[in-house]
């Protein structure tokens, strides 16, 4: 596959609202951002993903856009915006911006329009649909609870919105929208960002029927008439044509429920669409039969097949993209790792995984310093509509009220939202304010300031690994083989590029565990490059005895 600069790039992910609030009104902003580049510097990342900083109501914190073409207006102006792009470009680094178009706001002028009247210009931009037998026009159940369809008085039809009431979803079948989108894309691209990440992009076509899926009875997933639907494909070509294939930038799609078969006909080098996706496969792979809030033990072996198949999947095809928690999930330390005992040690570990992989590695804001879970004792303290709808539902419904909060601590999206930690004076010196989530309580040792300043921590490990991958371009490109596939305790694998190879082993637990390299792999010297421990003299590697979370990288000569 040829080389692209974005796939030797590391990105990570600003959730602005949460990253460093400059004025004290306790809402992180954009010049919050700018104070804290040279951190992002010192990382050592390429590329920043910003989640969206567009004029919106924050039904949905900035996913809901009441204006695509403005800055909302607690993050700053678009003045302020033109600095932060003109300093990270300074520093060599990148920019790509949240694009959310498969829904708007409520309250975006299009939407006002397209509810006035059946035969408003604007009316078909959004999907309006008669009720049937005085109810929804179908039973599908929106991702934030209760029906996906919206009564809207004054024409006596439904609206239809896959997320909050607030967030319509725009009519793709439209080519008046689809213009308006690529002008909109456009416009910001000529202001020179380099790419996008695009939310929920394999949900913009819809089969048109619309069928109901359920047994008549409650709301229920419409995925198989929404997810991939039927004219997505030719949707993002012509995005591509007119506005992507313009530029040198790079694109990422949030594609829930994709397989790696249907990710290779969005990523696919030939297509002509995206350059990679978000797939959702391993984000599902501690939640039961009823779906995300059904909390249940993840299995190694199903985490070690679940990232073979993708790294298997899409060789010679398309481009990987990986990510082990941003703003709408858990922290990767409190739910694949230990974020007591062997906190320093397990988020090694992890991002070991993270950072030797096939595909583009993305750190979410306050991963490098090993953020973890929060638990609120009280439901008040929580902010996210996703867990606040849930919650009201569960507990309406006569769920027990302790169950719930159990499943928010395991699994609510504000775990990954709660302010980044700068430093140990109060709200962890991210706002002189009262911040608009409550700060961790653990910010007192977890913190920036403390990580810079220890050679050894989760942070430096970060750095060291974001150099080893820009030295060994193997790290990106190499073929992946699974060793030890059916061991429950260790992920072990081959990274293989001509004459360059590299093993990966870790220990995914707290006890220690043996790893035995299998005979077939051949090499003459061996070379450690990344060791979570110390390692002493230059041992023999067919046998390790890993300790606790143990993690080595080797180059094999
Ligand atoms: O998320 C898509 C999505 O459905 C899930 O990730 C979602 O967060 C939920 O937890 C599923 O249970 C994207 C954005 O990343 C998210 O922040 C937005 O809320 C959502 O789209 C709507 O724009
Ligand atoms: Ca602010």
């Amino acid at each position: 596959m040829a080389n692209k600069w974005w796939k030797e790039s590391v990105v990570y992910q600003i959730y602005p609202r949460s990253f460093m609030d400059s004025n004290g009104d306790g809402i992180g902003d954009i010049p919050g951002i700018i104070a804290r580049l040279d951190y992002l510097k010192l990382l050592g990342v390429d590329v920043i993903w910003l989640c969206p900083v567009y004029e919106s109501p924050n039904d949905d914190n900035g996913y809901d856009i009441s204006n695509y073409q403005s800055i909302m207006k607690e993050f700053g102006t678009i003045g302020d915006w033109e600095r932060l792009l003109a300093e990270i470009h300074s520093r060599g680094m990148k920019l790509i911006m949240d694009l959310v178009v498969n829904h708007s706001s409520d309250e975006h002028a299009w939407f006002a329009e397209s509810r006035k009247s059946k035969d408003n210009p604007y009316r078909d931009y959004y999907i309006w649909r008669p009720g049937k037998s005085g109810r929804e026009p179908n039973d599908w159940g929106s991702f934030f609870s209760g029906s996906a369809w919206q009564y809207d008085e004054g024409t006596d039809e439904y609206f239809l919105h896959l997320f909050s009431k607030k967030q319509p979803d725009l009519n793709w079948d439209n080519p008046k929208l689809r213009r308006e989108v690529y002008e909109m894309m456009t416009w910001w691209l000529d202001k020179g960002i380099d790419g996008f990440r695009m939310d929920v992009i394999n949900l913009i076509s819809k089969a048109p029927q619309m069928p109901s899926v359920g047994d008549g009875k409650g709301y229920h997933f419409g995925g198989e008439h929404f997810m991939n639907g039927p004219r997505v494909h030719e949707y993002l070509q012509e995005m591509n044509r007119e506005v992507l294939s313009k530029y040198d930038v790079m694109t990422v799609g949030e594609t829930i429920g994709v397989t790696p078969e249907e990710a290779a006909l969005y990523v696919g080098e030939d297509r002509h669409e995206l350059n990679m996706v978000f797939h959702f496969e391993l984000m599902d792979v501690d939640s039961g039969p009823r779906g995300k809030w059904d909390v249940k033990p993840w299995e190694l072996r199903d985490i070690k097949r679940i990232i073979a198949k993708w790294q298997t999947g899409l060789e010679g095809k398309g481009w990987n993209s990986l990510y082990l928690n941003n703003h709408d999930q858990p922290r990767m330390l409190s739910r694949f790792g230990d974020d007591t005992i062997y906190h320093k040690e397990s988020a090694k570990m992890l991002a070991t995984l993270l950072h030797t992989l096939q595909g583009t590695p993305y750190i979410y804001q306050g991963e490098e310093l090993g953020m973890t879970n929060v638990k609120f004792a009280s439901i008040d303290d929580y902010r996210d509509i996703e867990t606040l709808n849930m919650y009201n539902e569960y507990v309406a419904a006569g769920q027990d009220v302790d169950a719930v909060m159990n499943a928010i601590y395991v699994k609510g999206r504000d775990n990954g939202r709660t302010p980044m930690q700068w430093d140990g004076t109060a709200h962890a010196g991210f706002t002189t304010g009262t911040p608009w989530i409550a700060v961790n309580p653990n910010y007192a040792h977890i913190n920036a300031e403390q990580a810079v300043s220890d050679p050894d921590s989760i942070f430096h490990y970060y750095r060291q690994l974001i150099a080893i991958r820009r030295a060994h371009n193997v790290t990106g490109y190499a073929s992946f083989r699974l060793l030890m596939e059916e061991d429950e305790r260790i992920f072990a694998y081959v990274r293989t590029r001509g004459e360059e190879q590299l093993l990966v082993v870790l220990n995914f637990f707290g006890e220690p565990a043996l790893f035995q390299l299998q005979e077939d792999i051949a090499f003459g010297r061996h070379e450690l490059l990344i060791c979570n421990y110390e390692v002493s003299g230059n041992p023999d590697i067919r046998t390790i005895a890993l300790r606790p979370y143990e993690a080595r990288v080797y180059k094999l000569q």
